[in-house]
């Protein structure tokens, strides 16, 4: 398959590499790190690929593809689909690997194409530019949107199957976005702000709020019609957290770089539908607020 990989941070850049050596890929991302990639290939856990196509965010090139794989910050979705639309990409599917609850909204406002969901429990870190390291062997499960089968979705799965990503095709995918939106609310804030790694919350203090933010998150999915219960929220963070316990969330590691968080689309999305449906998430609230203040202090919002 041709894939496009349009956010090359580092689950996108490891999962560009991994595809790469069954697949065509192109990974689209910013200096220094694509121009690292065009110098010297991409290394992915000590192995170098050379067969990934750097582009800059730039410059997304147009011409035909099969799968786009959108994999950037959740607030650059936006810009992706935009980005997408104006190079005339000819796609069979857009899949958005994002955080969050809106992104395939937000694609399927700018692309023709058919755009799944997916969630990706792998941890990844780009010590340097033009290097990927796996931290941590999550999940992969790709479907349909809104529910229901999905041909594209079969076909993309099998594809990462190939690639030895092992993919399961869901039916439920809003139910999915939403256990995944628990276990970013109860590992990344916390992990951030405490500046620990994922396994720090299996345990004492850090694991009482990890479970309460959880929690907070499944009663506004079921507010919302989303069959999540607290024990199906809290037991996926501590599934996540003990398979990724070596690695530092990517909310962390955007802390650690000074750069912006997605407090909004993690916490923020859920808070504002809580409040909307007269659920109250006062741990969230409390973790959000917490964000916004430490970004505000270094103006990055
Ligand atoms: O999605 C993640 C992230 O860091 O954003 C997890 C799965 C929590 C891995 O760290």
């Amino acid at each position: 398959m041709e894939f496009l990989v349009i956010g090359a941070g580092s689950l996108g850049s490891l999962l560009g590499g991994l595809l790469a050596r069954e697949h065509a890929v192109t990974l689209v991302g910013r200096d220094p790190h694509v121009g690292a990639v065009r110098e010297s290939g991409l290394a992915v856990d000590g192995a170098v690929e050379s067969h990934v196509r750097p582009a800059a965010r730039t410059d997304v090139p147009g011409g035909r593809f099969d799968c786009a794989l959108v994999t950037t910050k959740a607030f650059d979705t936006e810009a992706a689909a935009r980005d997408l639309a104006a190079a005339g990409v000819d796609l069979d599917t857009v899949l958005s690997l994002s955080n969050g609850l809106d992104n395939e909204t937000t694609l399927a406002g700018h692309i023709g194409a058919a755009v799944l969901a997916g969630t990706c429990t792998y941890g990844a870190m780009t010590p340097e530019p033009g290097v990927v390291r796996c931290t941590g062997v999550g999940r992969t499960v790709i479907g349909a949107r809104r529910g229901g089968p999905s041909a594209a979705a079969d076909r993309v799965g099998t594809a990462f199957d190939e690639a030895g990503i092992e993919t399961t095709v869901a039916a439920d995918m809003p139910r999915r976005l939403w256990e995944k939106l628990a276990v970013n609310a109860g590992i990344n804030a916390p992990t951030a702000l405490a500046r620990a790694e994922n396994g720090a919350l299996l345990a004492g203090p850090g694991n009482a709020v990890a479970r309460r933010a959880a929690r907070e998150v499944a009663r506004v999915a079921r507010a919302s019609g989303v069959d999540l219960s607290d024990g199906e929220a809290t037991a996926a963070v501590e599934r996540v957290a003990e398979a990724t316990a070596a690695n530092t969330s990517s909310m962390q590691q955007d802390v650690l770089a000074d750069r912006r968080t997605e407090v909004d689309a993690i916490l923020g999305s859920a808070v504002d539908r809580g409040d909307d449906l007269g659920v109250p998430t006062p741990t969230l609230r409390t973790l959000a607020d917490l964000l916004r203040a430490w970004e505000r202090e270094r103006d990055l919002r």
